[in-house]
């Protein structure tokens, strides 16, 4: 290493929607880059947009109490071409002074990094980054996340960032800081073996309310609608031990309660990992719920598994159904069929499972899918005794989908990610109309 630790500032953008609520979401990628660099002696602050326990927001926010919760959000003008859309449009997160003042209160750091989710936020990633550049003006910005890694040449051209950063591995990291900073220094541990991680940086969070557990990285099915293959090449695991350790962590340190599975494929291979997952817990004695709104395999489910999920805690369940159609399932993925859904939900119910607890996620608007199709999925999952609870379709580049999802949407989704926003239901056809959708929604709760 060599001369003094260089200042990095790390920031979770405000979100720009239609719609958005803190259901179990955390910025996991930005506060693992966080951990890393701590671990190798940066001096690192953080910045969420998102907070919703900001000192600031005292009674304007109540429901900051707990874990989950609605964001703050002032009413925004809606983006270019989505002028049409009879919804509000509103920027989520803290008020635009307040992350002026915090950004104020620092000292100028020597580097920004700024993460992204969903593609279709990219206006309030813009936003955060020309807020930074106000106060900072000579500070470096390098974006990165699944807008970044997704719309490479669309963040290049229209984020404001210095330096845009794909994908995840992160063992080009030293360079590009030494690039910007002139401070080098060798990674200790290697960033793209999982099993030496540090656990993500959520104590530099105001409040921990739930902690975020990613367990697996990448997945080993290549479903047409999913990027994950592109996001997170391969499939790896973290040692059980370690995942374990890391909850007992954050329960027995930070009195957290509430868990929350991050993992693409949390349950596949069950026996060789999820399983010894489980059981250390159970034998660690944790009283703790998990939460898998994250869909999980359901092949994976049997009664045995399921009692076992339910003695570890587990406490929302969400099933990766997707659609009924079982006879032409192969032309979107591979990963269940119609007897492995009955068997599964069986098992499930056995172990003690209300119908509350456990959903079925089911997508709406893929390109050339039917009204009835949709119906259909929803009468299988309700005769089934759970909940059915629709996933409307978002078309991600670099997926089998996208072409497909070009050709069949109204708008120009590859110029522009605003319109691959799943409000809008870029893909529907004649018929499928906001009405379409209040009555698909009547279905689903009546
Ligand atoms: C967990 C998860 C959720 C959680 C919440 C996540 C959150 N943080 O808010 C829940 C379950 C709520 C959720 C919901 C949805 N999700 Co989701 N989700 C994920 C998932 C599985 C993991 C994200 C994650 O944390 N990964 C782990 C971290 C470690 O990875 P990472 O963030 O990419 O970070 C790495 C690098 O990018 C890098 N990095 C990150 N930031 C930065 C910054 C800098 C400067 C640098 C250098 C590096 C860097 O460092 C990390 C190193 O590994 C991803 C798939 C995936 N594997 O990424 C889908 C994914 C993001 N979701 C997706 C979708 C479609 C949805 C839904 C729309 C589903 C639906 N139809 O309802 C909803 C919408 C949510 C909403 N409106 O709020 C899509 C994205 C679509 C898009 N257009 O962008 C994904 C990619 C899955 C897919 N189908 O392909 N999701």
């Amino acid at each position: 290493m060599n001369s003094t630790s260089p200042h990095i500032l790390l920031v979770n953008p405000w979100i720009h929607d239609f719609a958005a609520y803190d259901f179990w979401a955390k910025p996991l990628g930005l506060l693992l880059v966080a951990a890393h660099l701590r671990r190798h002696g940066l001096h690192v602050s953080y910045i969420d947009c998102l907070d919703r326990f900001h000192p600031q927001s005292g009674s304007r926010n109540p429901a900051a109490r707990h874990g989950r919760g609605p964001y703050l959000k002032t009413e925004i003008s809606k983006p270019a071409g989505l002028s049409h859309v009879p919804r509000r449009f509103s920027r989520y997160g803290i008020p635009p002074e307040w992350f002026q003042a915090d950004l104020a209160a620092l000292s100028r750091p020597d580097l920004i990094m700024v993460t992204s989710l969903m593609t279709y936020w990219y206006p309030g990633v813009q936003e955060t980054i020309a807020a930074i550049r106000a106060v900072f003006p000579d500070s470096p910005v390098i974006l990165g996340g699944i807008y970044a890694t997704l719309c490479h040449d669309h963040a290049v051209s229209f984020s404001g960032a210095d330096d845009v950063f794909t994908g995840s591995d992160l063992s080009r990291l030293p360079e590009i800081i030494a690039g910007h900073t002139g401070y080098s220094f060798d990674w200790e541990t290697d960033p793209n073996r999982p099993d030496t991680w540090p656990k993500p940086a959520f104590d530099l969070q105001h409040k921990i309310g739930y902690i975020p557990i990613l367990t697996t990285i990448g997945c080993p099915f290549d479903c047409t609608y999913c990027a994950v293959h592109h996001l997170h090449p391969g499939f790896s695991r973290r040692p059980p031990a370690a995942v374990v350790a890391e909850i007992e962590f954050w329960h027995h340190r930070h009195d957290v309660d509430d868990f929350v599975f991050y993992d693409d494929a949390l349950l596949v291979d069950f026996d060789n990992h999820a399983r010894l997952i489980f059981e250390k817990v159970l034998q660690a004695r944790l009283n703790v719920r998990f939460h898998l709104p994250n869909a999980v395999h359901i092949r994976e489910i049997s009664e045995d598994s399921a009692r076992l999920m339910r003695r570890a805690g587990i406490t929302t369940v969400r099933l990766g159904l997707e659609t009924a159609d079982f006879a032409h399932r192969e032309q979107l993925d591979r990963k269940v069929n119609e007897t492995e859904y009955h068997h599964a939900v069986t098992g499930l119910k056995q172990a003690g499972f209300s119908k509350k607890q456990l959903g079925a996620y089911l997508l709406a608007g893929l390109p050339g899918q039917s009204i009835e199709s949709v119906e259909r999925a929803i009468r299988v999952v309700r005769q089934s005794g759970i909940t059915p609870i629709l996933a409307h379709y978002t078309p991600i580049p670099h997926t089998a989908m996208w072409e497909a999802a070009r050709a069949a949407s109204p708008y120009d989704i590859a110029a522009d990610p605003v319109f691959t926003n799943n409000a809008i239901f870029p893909c529907r056809r004649e018929g499928f109309s906001w009405e379409t959708y209040s009555r698909l929604k009547q279905l689903v709760i009546s």
